[in-house]
């Protein structure tokens, strides 16, 4: 079978960015670069069959005068025939995902038309839009594989657990649910990282030369934050790569010597890192490693910090979300905001650039703002972001204020938007939590 696996281009929509004041503008995130882990594991499961793999980001960073999305699908259909197309969907690129979808069919109303991914983990009954075939409901890749050799040798899908089938724009439940499936450790798939050659020169970070690349070290957090969507994507479980395969993993990297780990934590258990990072220095393995760490987890581990230091640890993205503790309780993040300055300061003892990322809710006033401005101001970090809490779909947080929703156009659905009433003029505060960007210690972006 041929098989178009496709990556949605990002959400341009970015009120943040739109309203800041113009000297705040170049800190502000226009984009996020990597490969597409996810996809990557699908194909990796079908690699059997004939797989034509496309990234719509790195294409349009590539080559920003690309044709729009519905012309590229059409001419990626012209040029390959697949029997199945498949995207992968985050809330914010659903739409784009629904585009990909149309062209497709619209191109050959015969081609199977698949969506997986976080989104439709969270919110498969999202998908009735008469394009999409069929909808994965789970983190099992053996679930496409099944799709694609049942429909090679024309047996029925209807009994696949965690499959909604959309038969003109009705959905019908799975008879089974999808059952769990540790794709960190004995099901682990390698991502071919060939299949996104073409756009190699595009995954840099910031200012680095190098290009750079995502390695997950787990799936999942044992935490659960009300606004995240990680820990409801996996119900609640952590799973956990295996040693060799990780150093497998990194050994075919030469191409990228920035690795940044896609984990949720990378740091949860102490002795599964210390032995990693040994297994590290022991292979001579030399990268610049960038992931996300907890700060109550770097208060009670300082020499384990001073420990990735050594062997390559260079940025850490700390999850600040507030500067107080009413808030961050409200959030169950379950740590303190003092924990920030104290992890802060161990992470720059051991020359570490720390980005820190405050969540900023839509109920904020002048006064929470300037309250916000001030703490931050004092305790500076190279990398600072702020963007706007969101009721993903799927999260506790969108339970909790669902019925106070007044924009539910998903390609707003990135942090940088409102999608809440504000209490201040929606462009003012679009404004001032554009300008707090401008409070951080580097003139860098990440
Ligand atoms: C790597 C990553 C990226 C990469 C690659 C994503 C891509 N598709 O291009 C990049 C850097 C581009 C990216 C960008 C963004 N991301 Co991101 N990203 C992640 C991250 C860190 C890891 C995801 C991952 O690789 N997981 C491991 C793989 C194996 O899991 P998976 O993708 O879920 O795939 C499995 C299943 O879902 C399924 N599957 C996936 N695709 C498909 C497709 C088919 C057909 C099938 C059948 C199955 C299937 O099978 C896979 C194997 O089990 C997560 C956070 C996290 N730790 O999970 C955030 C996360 C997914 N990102 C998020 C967001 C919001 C964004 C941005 C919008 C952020 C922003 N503000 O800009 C941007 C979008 C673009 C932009 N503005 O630049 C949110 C999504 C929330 C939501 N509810 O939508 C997350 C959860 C982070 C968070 N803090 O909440 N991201
Ligand atoms: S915000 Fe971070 S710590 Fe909290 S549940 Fe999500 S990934 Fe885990």
């Amino acid at each position: 079978m041929k098989i178009l696996l496709v990556n949605p281009p990002r959400s341009p929509e970015n009120n943040i960015l739109k309203y800041a004041p113009v000297e705040a503008r170049p800190f502000i995130h226009k984009k996020l670069i990597g490969p597409p882990l996810g996809l990557l594991t699908i194909a990796a499961a079908v690699k059997d069959h004939e797989v034509i793999f496309f990234d719509c980001k790195g294409e349009y960073d590539l080559h920003p005068e690309a044709l729009p999305l519905r012309f590229m699908i059409r001419e990626l259909m012209e040029k390959h025939h697949p029997h199945v197309v498949g995207v992968t969907v985050i809330t914010s690129e659903f739409d784009f995902a629904l585009e990909i979808l149309r062209a497709a069919r619209e191109k050959d109303p015969e081609v199977i038309t698949v969506a997986g991914g976080l989104h439709a983990i969270l919110c498969p009954e999202d998908f009735t839009d008469p394009s999409v075939n069929l909808v994965v409901q789970g983190q099992n890749p053996m679930i496409f594989r099944e799709i694609i050799n049942r429909t090679e040798t024309n047996q029925s899908l209807k009994d696949l657990p965690g499959l909604w089938i959309n038969t003109g724009g009705k959905l019908l439940r799975p008879l089974k649910n999808a059952t769990s499936w540790d794709g960190a450790g004995e099901n682990f798939l390698m991502p071919d990282r060939s299949l996104l050659k073409r756009w190699i020169s595009t995954y840099h970070v910031g200012g680095n030369p190098y290009p750079s690349t995502y390695v997950f070290t787990s799936l999942g957090c044992p935490y659960q934050c009300t606004f995240c969507s990680i820990w409801s994507q996996h119900q609640g479980k952590y799973y956990q790569r295996r040693i060799e395969s990780l150093i497998e993993e990194l050994k075919t990297l030469d191409d990228y010597p920035v690795v940044r780990f896609a984990d949720a934590n990378t740091l949860v258990n102490e002795s599964f890192i210390t032995e990693l990072f040994d297994r590290i220095e022991e292979e001579g393995i030399k990268k610049d490693f960038v992931m996300d760490i907890r700060a109550d987890f770097a208060v009670h581990r300082p020499n384990l910090i001073a420990k990735l230091a050594r062997a390559g640890l260079k940025v850490v993205i700390c999850g600040f979300e507030s500067f107080r503790d009413e808030e961050l309780r409200k959030y169950n993040k379950k740590s303190v905001a003092s924990a920030n300055q104290t992890a802060v300061k161990i992470f720059e003892q051991n020359g570490i650039m720390v980005r820190g990322n405050y969540v900023i809710p839509s109920g904020y006033g002048v006064d929470d703002f300037a309250a916000l401005a001030e703490y931050a101001d004092r305790n500076r970090v190279v990398y600072a972001g702020y963007t706007i809490l969101t009721p993903m779909p799927g999260t506790v947080f969108y339970g909790q204020v669902k019925d106070q929703i007044i924009d539910h156009d998903y390609r707003k659905y990135n942090f940088f938007n409102s999608v809440m009433q504000t209490r201040l003029d929606p462009v003012e505060f679009h404004e001032r939590v554009g300008a707090l960007w401008l409070i951080k210690k580097g003139t860098d972006v990440i």
